[in-house]
């Protein structure tokens, strides 16, 4: 009876955090790097006419992130057949801060449209997408300061009445995503700023909609403040009728993370954010001492949020630590559900996945300097779990051990005790029960 759980079906591993969360930073210097020469090959009449408007001593600013990498797109932003140019540069001086730069093609080549200028000092995001379907383009620029941990969110803006593209919007954003939030068919902008009162931050998640030419704010909610960095926003789309809802994985610190849900309220018009805490100010209910990201862990295409516990197993020495539990847990109308449990071994790039009903008696003990797990029922331990180096497996007679996956350097294996032996656990549950994280460790 005293069998390690195992969920068979839960083979769909997670998505590990970088420990970075800022990747784009070491991309800067590379950037200028790409500049004109490549440009000139592929944009020749393009460069020409751009250098002609705005002279020559400048750089092109290459987007560090989403759908548009490049410092030039191409795009039919007015929906006339023919594509428009848009370019982001900067001038070479020191305090130059990136600038659009448009252009039109009716078929006679590029006509220049306007110019627009930026802020900060390099571009984080560029979307091209029509948020109030006129059949009219915006431009959705996040523009990025170096030693900032947030953007300054432009939304350039033009319709058939004011032909001039202008700036409508900008706001300071920590993230920022466009999505159709309040399913109407439209996109909305979803990011997360802040307020600053005396001494007191607040962070706000707001949904801008573009409406009559303006911008307008449909609502805003509270969320955690005590936020180091944002790593990832998800969404689930479960039936047409079901909210989109936006799972956004955030840092505190170096080693805790949360995931504040976020999604609308089609009956209240309102921003729901379930696991904001009022009362504390924070979102205590889902955080965890690893960096673990949520993730649809059982295929279900319902995301779940890991959340951690203490597990006490009994740890005698120095060298060993107790793993804390995860349950992934599912929201619906209200609840909360727990859908799996697993002990996750970040380093070594594996889970063990845990049957509904052992939570209480399966305890780990991690020995990170030699790479080992110690599985416990009831405080007797019924097997090992070890990441050993592929040259180390080969050499060595591990006759005992149980294969479970390999990767290119290292083998991940288990030994069953004689106590877990005669408690049923086989090398079959063993196998199944521990998952590989598909993206592996990545630092
Ligand atoms: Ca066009
Ligand atoms: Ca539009
Ligand atoms: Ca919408």
């Amino acid at each position: 009876m005293k069998k390690l759980g195992l969920i068979a079906s839960f083979t769909v591993a997670m998505c590990i955090i970088l420990s970075s969360c800022n990747s784009s930073m070491m991309l800067k210097s590379v950037n200028d790097l790409l500049a004109p020469p490549l440009y000139y090959s592929e944009y020749e009449d393009l460069v020409k006419c751009f250098k002609k408007d705005v002279g020559s001593d400048t750089s092109f600013c290459n987007p560090y992130n989403g759908d548009h990498r490049s410092a030039i797109t191409l795009e039919d932003i007015d929906n006339d057949g023919n594509d428009e140019a848009i370019v982001l540069y900067k001038t070479s001086s020191a305090d130059s801060v990136p600038r659009i730069h448009l252009f039109h093609n009716s078929g006679n080549g590029w006509e220049t449209l306007t110019d627009i200028g930026g802020y900060g000092n390099g571009v984080d995001r560029l979307a091209v997408t029509d948020l109030d379907s006129d059949g009219i383009k915006e431009l959705v620029v996040s523009w990025s300061s170096t030693g900032s941990t947030g953007y300054n969110l432009s939304v350039i803006h033009s319709d058939r009445e004011n032909p001039e593209f202008r700036e409508i919007a900008n706001e300071f954003s920590f993230i920022s995503e466009i999505l159709d939030v309040d399913s109407d068919g439209v996109d909305e902008i979803l990011f997360i700023g802040q307020n600053s009162t005396v001494g007191v931050s607040q962070r706000f998640i707001r949904l801008m909609k573009l409406s009559g030419g303006e911008i307008v704010l449909l609502d805003e909610a509270k969320t955690d403040a005590n936020i180091s960095g944002y790593s990832s926003i998800k969404t689930e789309k479960l039936t047409e009728n079901s909210p989109l809802k936006i799972y956004l994985d955030a840092f505190k610190g170096e080693n805790q993370m949360i995931t504040e849900l976020v999604y609308w309220n089609s009956e209240a018009l309102s921003l729901e954010v379930p696991f904001f805490d009022e009362e504390t100010m924070s979102n205590s209910s889902t955080i965890r001492n690893e960096l673990i990201e949520c993730s649809d862990i059982n295929n279900d295409g319902s995301i779940e949020i890991p959340v951690q516990y203490h597990v006490d197993a009994n740890v005698q020495n120095i060298d060993s630590e107790n793993i804390p539990l995860t349950s992934w847990i599912d929201y619906d109308d209200g609840e909360t559900i727990v859908v799996g449990r697993s002990f996750v071994n970040l380093k070594d790039g594996y889970m063990l996945m845990i049957d509904e009903g052992k939570e209480n008696s399966i305890k780990v003990r991690g020995y990170s300097s030699e790479k080992i797990w110690a599985v416990a029922d009831e405080n007797n331990d019924i097997c090992t779990i070890m990441n050993i180096s592929k040259q180390r497996w080969n050499e060595n007679s591990f006759e005992n051990y149980v294969l479970i996956f390999e990767n290119e350097e290292n083998v991940i294996c288990a030994y069953i005790t004689q106590n877990g032996e005669e408690n049923g656990l086989t090398e079959q549950i063993i196998k199944q029960s521990t998952v590989k994280l598909s993206q592996g460790v990545t630092k």
